[in-house]
């Protein structure tokens, strides 16, 4: 097993790798444990980027090499690889974005996708200039889609940013010339920057990097965000359940996994079908039970309360219960090991995009027509599997915990007595968070995001992290596999404001809110965008005056690095649980730990120790009062 004292501060979890140890399987932490790290790989000073290389530098100033063939310094090579895996971040949310545009567009009265939520399709149809009078619904959405799609390749660099963007902010990305100009030429243009022969100024190659990023967060994300609510729903506050517990022992599990909520939606709706719930009681199954997992749970989670079985590290855990059915999956965080994994179990390992096919999986392609029928074909056959199970082999944890989540921007200034119709409404709506700030009752809002990591106890930082911020009167803001480590850990319920300062515990109890609000998904990120930036702009200033702070303790995608720099380019400070594969490049460190407080108000901060960085994150908020003149 890993080199990590503790896997997992995850009852559920534990007993899960101990079956694991007794059915002979292995798990991500055995394969971390046969991996030896390569100190220029995990520096960041390793360059494979022509054919003439792998180069690598020294770390010995005096010895070996200093730069590679190309002459590349060591800074040029860790700021081409950062520069990539902002890319590839960015890639990723973006181009789920443009499904849920292309979902939208092909919505329809009779089609597979409906419109849910009319008022924020006209919200959104204004912000564009679209003109609402007179058009059906179905027109309006399909105009709306066209639109959004247009800031992924806008030939005149036009993109439509949210109104919550601060003028301020604007005019720093301006004065720096990292304006984004459309989602995929900022992604293209990066990675043409970083061939060989291409950019050789670190410094020029991050600003590069923030303005990828910013088009990731205040763009793609944002997009994929309000146009699935527009789909699916604007999620509401809403009760559920998560870890491994959620299994039933006598229903056919099956668990989502993935990221866009398209899939999870059909397949939720399937199991609401007579003739499913019929076919799962042919083959002897008291119901169907759908769980989900990552950022698909996440998204169902907060829309229809689907129960979490987990997060990140937890995906092959729930196959070692042998009580899944099948595990059905779209795009990103899934790990190929499950293919393998369940050759020893009897669940079935459905994949669905052709982004994302791996080699002995199950492939039903949901492709673009005909996908609730797709989707009652993946149904059907797990419910089938359920014949398959062996009983004996079921080993379920009893761990799981009642979460409060659902926590949009929309239900946040509901909550608090404001209304969400038009910008203006939703600035002024936000003025009594502003007031519990500003006469100290909530100290300050920390957005804390992203996922498992084998470099960390499972949901140790996570967890000593928030439980220190709350402790402090600081509000916090959770999506990802954070917001479930939250859930899983007693931290989103109703009682959980025992464990808040006492300001922050009276506003718990006034409003009927847990100290830790669930917002969604990883491209949920964008409704934290949006709060702090209507909070901006209730105030006045821009967002890096504010008492807030964005940290990603145990993340290890390159979304998450693509998060953390968009996140410092909306002014936030950000702290990181470990160091990215940046050491070895000292001019990239100091930009991003110090010089991009000079461009955008805002720098990283590396903290390993999570109650030293909750500490350093209350202390600089504290500076952040102080300079507001808020005691
Ligand atoms: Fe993936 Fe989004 Fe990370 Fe979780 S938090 S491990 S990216 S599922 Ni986004
Ligand atoms: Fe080496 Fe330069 Fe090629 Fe990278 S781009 S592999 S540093 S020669």
């Amino acid at each position: 097993m890993s080199k990590l004292e503790k896997l997992t501060i995850d009852k559920a979890a534990e007993c899960m790798i101990d079956k694991a140890r007794e059915d002979g399987v292995q798990l991500a932490w055995d394969r971390a444990s046969q991996q030896v790290k390569c100190l220029f790989g995990d520096t960041g000073v390793c360059c494979r980027i022509c054919l003439m290389g792998p180069c690598k530098i020294s770390p010995v100033k005096d010895r070996g090499p200093q730069a590679g063939i190309c002459g590349a310094s060591g800074d040029v090579i860790v700021a081409r690889n950062l520069a990539r895996m902002i890319a590839a971040g960015t890639s990723a949310h973006s181009d789920h974005g443009r499904s849920i545009c292309y979902d939208l567009l092909d919505s329809g009265a009779k089609k597979d996708f409906k419109v849910t939520d009319t008022a924020k399709l006209t919200s959104v149809a204004k912000r564009y200039n679209i003109a609402t009078k007179g058009k059906t619904t179905y027109k309006l959405a399909h105009e709306v889609a066209k639109r959004a799609l247009d800031n992924f390749g806008s030939p005149e660099g036009k993109v439509d940013f949210p109104e919550s963007l601060p003028p301020q902010r604007l005019q720093k990305w301006k004065d720096l010339g990292i304006v984004p100009r459309s989602i995929d030429r900022e992604i293209v243009s990066l990675m043409h920057s970083t061939t060989i022969g291409s950019a050789g100024d670190a410094e020029a190659l991050l600003k590069a990097g923030f303005r990828t990023a910013i088009s990731d967060g205040w763009l793609g994300s944002s997009i994929a965000t309000e146009l699935s609510d527009i789909l699916f729903g604007t999620p509401t506050a809403r009760q559920t359940e998560a870890n491994l517990g959620v299994l039933e022992k006598n229903q056919v599990n099956i668990i989502l996994h993935g990221h866009e909520p398209s899939l999870s939606e059909l397949i939720v709706k399937a199991a609401d079908l007579p003739e499913m719930k019929e076919l799962a009681k042919s083959v002897g199954a008291e119901g169907i039970n759908i769980c989900g997992m990552c950022c698909t749970a996440n998204e169902v989670a907060m829309r229809h309360g689907v129960k979490i079985a987990g997060n990140f590290l937890h995906q092959e855990l729930a196959i070692v219960t042998g009580a899944v059915e099948a595990l059905v999956v779209d795009v990103q965080c899934i790990f190929p090991s499950i293919a393998q994994l369940v050759e020893c179990y009897h669940t079935k390992f459905i994949t669905t995009s052709a982004k994302a096919r791996i080699k002995g999986a199950m492939h039903v392609e949901l492709g673009h027509s005909g996908r609730f029928e797709s989707a009652k074909t993946i149904l059907r056959g797990a419910i089938l599997n359920f014949k398959n199970r062996k009983h004996d082999k079921v080993r379920i944890p009893e761990h799981k915990e009642q979460a409060i989540l659902g926590f949009s921007i929309e239900q946040i200034i509901t909550a608090i007595g404001g209304k969400t119709d038009t910008h203006k409404n939703r600035v002024a709506g936000v003025k009594p968070l502003v007031d519990l700030i500003v006469n100290g009752t909530i100290k300050g809002v920390v957005g804390i995001v992203g996922c498992n990591s084998v470099k960390q106890t499972q949901d140790h930082n996570h967890v000593e992290i928030i439980q220190d911020l709350i402790a402090q009167d600081i509000l916090v803001l959770a999506t990802g596999c954070v917001a479930q480590a939250a859930a899983k850990h007693k931290l989103m319920q109703a009682s959980s404001k025992e464990l808040a300062g006492a300001g922050l515990k009276a506003v718990c109890e006034q409003l009927g809110i847990p100290p830790v609000l669930h917002l969604g998904s990883c491209v949920d990120i964008s409704r934290i965008l949006e709060i702090s930036g209507l909070v901006a702009q209730h105030v006045g200033v821009d967002i890096d005056a504010l008492p807030l702070a964005g940290i990603a303790p145990e993340y290890m995608s390159e979304k998450a690095v693509t998060i953390g720099c968009y996140v410092v380019a909306s002014g936030i400070d950000t702290w990181l649980g470990s160091m990215p594969p940046i050491a070895g490049g000292a001019e990239v460190v100091e930009i991003l730990t110090n010089k991009a407080v000079d461009w955008l108000g805002a720098r990283f901060y590396v903290e390993p120790d999570p109650n030293q960085l909750a500490k350093q994150v209350v202390e600089r908020i504290t500076e952040k009062r102080k300079a507001l003149g808020l005691k």
